[in-house]
C-alpha cells in the first residue's frame, strides 16, 4: 500500500452531507460542516488519536460509543492502537496471537480512510507472563529468538498497513531510577538477556521490522523526552550509534504526558530539531496534558487556559519542524483517558468526557489551520518531503 500521497478526508463524504442537508432543510438555513482536526491538518502531518480497540471499537465497553466512533473517524487521519499490539494483548501465550483488537483498529481506519501508528514491539511493560516467566533464564540467544519471531510475524502481518511503527518504547532508564539515564538493561527482560550488547540487539529488532515491512518509518519512543535533557542526548548517542552501523531507525517520538504540576520544555522544537538534522522524521506520538483537581473534581478556568496553551505548544513544536509527521493525542475524551487511572489528577485530554470541545481541542484545530503553506516551514502540496 502506499502512503503518499497522504489522503484527506474523501470529498464525497463531505459533498453527501451537503446533499443529505440539503434535501432536509431550504439551502440558505444549512449550516456549514464543522471543520474538523484532520482536515485542517496540513498535508504532510497526520494528526491522530490512540484509540484500544478491543474495548471501544469490538466490546463498546465505555459510554456513548457510537459518538465516540463517529468523533474518532471524523476528526482524526491516523489512529495508535492503545494497547492492542502491545504484547501482552497480542501474543498472550508462546505459540499464541490474538491479533482481534490490532485487526478491529487496522479495518476501522481503513473503512474512514486513516493511517496506523503500530505501537509497540521492544518495551519493559505490558509484557506476558510466560515473558516474564521465560526471561528469567534465557540466554541472548533465546530472548533474540522470541522477540524475531514476535516482530517479524506482527510486523509482517501489518506489512503495508502500517505507516510508522514504535520499534522501541521506553528503552530508556530516567534520571531518578537508580544507575540514572542508561538503557534498561534490568527492567527490559530483551535488553536484560543481551546486555553484553544491547544496542547490537536494538539494532536487529529495527532491521527485523524493516525487513517485514520497508515502507513503514521506524521510530525510537519515550516519555520526558521533549525537550533536551539527559534522557534526550542519550536517545541523540544512541541514534547516531544505530545509523553509523546501518540500523534502519528513521524516527524520534516524543510521548508528550505533559503534567501542569511542571513547567513547559521550550527547547522542545531544538530538540525535534536534532534528531531532524540526523536525517530521522520526528512525531508528537502521545499527547495529553493532566492536571491536579479541585475538591469538586473540577479544574480552573486558568488550568484550563494554561492546557490549551500547552497543546498548542506541543502542536507548534511539531509544526516548526517540516520533518515532524504525526501529532497524535493520547484518547480525545476524558472518559477515556488513561489518566485517572494512574495519578490522582485528570482532565488530560481535548474533550470533556461527553465530547465537549475543551479550549485545548480549538487550541489545536487554530494552530493547524494556521500552518498552511506560507505561513509556517511546511512544505508545499505536490513538493516531496
Ligand atoms: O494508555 C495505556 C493504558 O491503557 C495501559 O494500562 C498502560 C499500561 O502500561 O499503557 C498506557 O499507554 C502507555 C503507552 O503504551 C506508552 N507510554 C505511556 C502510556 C501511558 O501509560
Amino acid at each position: 500500500m502506499s502512503h503518499s500521497p497522504r489522503t484527506k478526508r474523501a470529498a464525497t463524504v463531505a459533498a453527501s452531507a451537503v446533499t443529505a442537508l440539503a434535501l432536509a432543510v431550504p439551502a440558505a438555513q444549512a449550516t456549514p460542516p464543522e471543520p474538523t482536526l484532520r482536515d485542517a491538518a496540513p498535508h504532510d502531518l497526520e494528526i491522530g488519536s490512540a484509540v484500544w480497540g478491543k474495548n471501544e471499537l469490538l466490546h463498546h465497553d465505555r459510554k456513548n460509543p457510537r459518538q465516540f466512533q463517529a468523533i474518532l473517524g471524523d476528526e482524526f487521519g491516523s489512529l495508535t492502537p492503545e494497547n492492542d499490539m502491545k504484547w501482552a494483548e497480542l501474543h498472550p501465550e508462546p505459540d499464541v496471537y490474538d491479533f482481534s483488537g490490532a485487526d478491529a483498529v487496522v479495518a476501522f481506519a481503513k473503512a474512514n480512510g486513516q493511517e496506523v501508528r503500530g505501537h509497540t514491539l521492544l518495551w519493559h511493560s505490558q509484557n506476558p507472563e510466560w515473558v516474564t516467566e521465560a526471561s528469567a533464564s534465557w540466554t541472548c540467544e533465546e530472548a533474540r529468538d522470541v522477540l524475531e519471531d514476535h516482530v517479524r510475524t506482527v510486523v509482517g502481518r501489518y506489512a503495508g498497513e502500517i505507516y510508522e511503527w514504535d520499534v522501541i518504547n521506553e528503552v530508556m532508564q530516567d534520571d531518578w531510577d537508580a544507575g540514572g539515564v542508561r538503557l534498561r538493561t534490568e527492567a527490559n527482560p530483551f535488553l536484560k538477556a543481551c546486555s553484553v550488547d544491547p544496542v547490537g540487539l536494538i539494532g536487529d529488532v529495527f532491521r527485523w521490522a524493516h525487513e517485514s515491512d520497508p515502507e513503514a518509518l521506524l521510530f525510537m519512543n519515550d516519555y520526558n523526552a521533549e525537550g533536551i535533557n539527559t534522557k534526550t542526548d542519550a536517545y541523540y548517542e544512541l541514534a547516531q550509534e544505530l545509523l553509523a552501523d546501518g540500523a534502519p531507525l528513521q524516527g524520534f517520538g516524543a510521548q508528550a504526558h505533559l503534567s501542569l504540576q511542571y513547567g513547559f520544555d521550550d527547547s522542545m522544537q531544538a530538540n525535534f530539531e536534532r534528531f531532524a538534522d540526523l536525517g530521522l522524521k520526528v512525531a508528537v506520538t502521545e499527547a495529553d496534558v493532566r492536571m491536579p483537581l479541585g475538591d469538586d473534581g473540577e479544574p480552573t478556568a486558568e488550568q484550563i487556559a494554561t492546557q490549551a496553551e500547552r497543546y498548542d505548544g506541543l502542536l507548534q513544536a511539531c509544526l516548526g519542524v517540516p520533518a515532524c509527521t504525526s501529532f497524535t493525542v493520547w484518547g480525545f475524551d476524558d472518559a477515556r483517558s488513561w489518566v485517572p487511572g494512574v495519578f490522582p489528577e485528570g482532565y488530560a485530554t481535548i474533550m470533556t468526557e461527553d465530547f465537549e470541545k475543551k479550549p485545548a481541542y480549538f487550541a489545536l484545530l487554530d494552530g493547524l489551520t494556521d500552518a498552511t503553506p506560507g505561513r509556517s516551514p511546511r512544505t508545499p502540496p505536490g513538493l516531496n518531503r
